[in-house]
């Protein structure tokens, strides 16, 4: 009888937690997908797959826009519509809270649109860059690199004033890409800001010293050592400056350097290595989050507004704060892709560090 009087009591408690909601938690666990595409790494990939991907590349930048021109008078591709909208918001997506968010939602509906409107049957390739510098290999040996089975390589080398503050330490290249299946692709956006349409090449300035100072697994481990979001997220992006740049700006700067596109902070995504990178820095944080990943699909803070670390102009991004990719999707809230194995994501990693 006690025995019995005991359950009850405790069903008693839990249909009262139900209820009333006692126990509520507010971001409660959402339904998780149950067939998530999964990102392999580049060189993990088939060179049939390779070659699929690459295709479906050539095809969005094909694809006819879909931003009014009213917006961005130089678009001439689907592929364009991206940079637009990452060119657009360039200030209210870097150096804030939402910086990792933004970028994984980003990046999953480019792969959605290489998926649904160019036939692409498989998941965003990522780019693991410690396996390409120092001890483990050499940048510019990269198979993202290769010529028939990747990305292309480096441009020639230009010169730059070596009093130019942008001159990327150790830079090696700055010209219109030689090779690869890219060597033709017109690049309309920008430079910075500008989206009046300048047609010109895909431009690479590789430095195999800034990619080794900031990419190796050395910078990886101390990243993922962080105690918590804020932090995290503060050390991926590093400061504005090229002495305080963290995994983020080593890959930007180690292939964009001062004159390749991946190094210019709007128009980044027109080198297409942009999404490599990006489904990088995604696993290292889906990486992070799967540490003690109960509590940090909850784990969200930083600044709303530009570089206010102290919170002294706006306060911290929470989980309801929303992310936009213009013309490309529907928005979203920050919860909505703090899981990417949730209600709205549904891709997983084949492994992670
Ligand atoms: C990682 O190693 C590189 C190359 O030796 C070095 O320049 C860099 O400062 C190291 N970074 C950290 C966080 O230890
Ligand atoms: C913002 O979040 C950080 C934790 O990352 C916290 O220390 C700080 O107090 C928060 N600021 C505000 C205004 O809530
Ligand atoms: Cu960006």
């Amino acid at each position: 009888m006690a025995r019995f009087h005991g359950v009850s009591f405790i069903i008693l408690l839990l249909a009262c937690a139900f209820t009333s909601n006692v126990f509520a938690n507010p971001y409660p666990p959402r339904k998780e997908c149950k067939n998530p595409i999964v990102r392999r790494e580049w060189r993990q990939l088939s060179k049939k797959d390779r070659l699929s991907y690459l295709n479906a590349v050539q095809c969005i930048l094909q694809k006819p826009p879909i931003t009014p021109l009213s917006v961005a008078p130089g678009v001439g591709s689907r592929y364009d519509d991206f940079i637009a909208t990452h060119i657009l918001q360039t200030f209210s997506i870097h150096y804030v809270g939402h910086f990792l968010p933004w970028h994984r939602f980003f990046t999953a509906v480019y792969e959605k649109a290489l998926r649904s409107e160019c036939g692409y049957k498989g998941a965003q390739p990522y780019w693991d860059w410690t396996l390409d510098v120092p001890p483990n290999g050499q940048f510019a040996a990269s198979p993202v690199f290769d010529a028939n089975y990747g990305f292309g390589g480096n441009g020639p080398f230009v010169e730059v004033p070596s009093d130019n503050p942008f001159s990327v330490p150790g830079r090696t290249g700055g010209g219109c890409i030689t090779n690869g299946p890219l060597k033709d692709m017109v690049v309309r956006m920008g430079p910075a800001a500008d989206l009046s349409g300048n047609p010109r090449c895909l431009a690479r300035d590789f430095s195999p010293y800034f990619a080794g100072r900031y990419l190796g697994a050395n910078m990886t481990q101390m990243t993922l050592s962080q105690p918590d979001f804020g932090w995290f997220n503060t050390v991926v992006e590093g400061g504005p400056s090229f002495e305080a740049s963290g995994l983020h700006g080593g890959g930007h700067y180690g292939v964009g350097g001062t004159l390749g596109q991946m190094g210019d902070l709007y128009n980044s995504p027109a080198d297409p290595i942009f999404y490599m990178h990006h489904a990088n820095l995604d696993r290292v944080w889906w990486s992070w989050q799967k540490r003690d990943l109960s509590a940090r699909l909850q784990d969200i803070s930083g600044p709303i507004n530009l570089m206010d670390y102290s919170n002294t102009i706006g306060g911290n991004v929470t989980l309801s704060f929303p992310l936009s990719t213009g013309v490309n999707a529907d928005d979203v809230m920050i919860q909505d892709v703090m899981n990417i194995r949730g209600e709205t994501l549904c891709y997983d990693y084949d492994r992670i560090y």
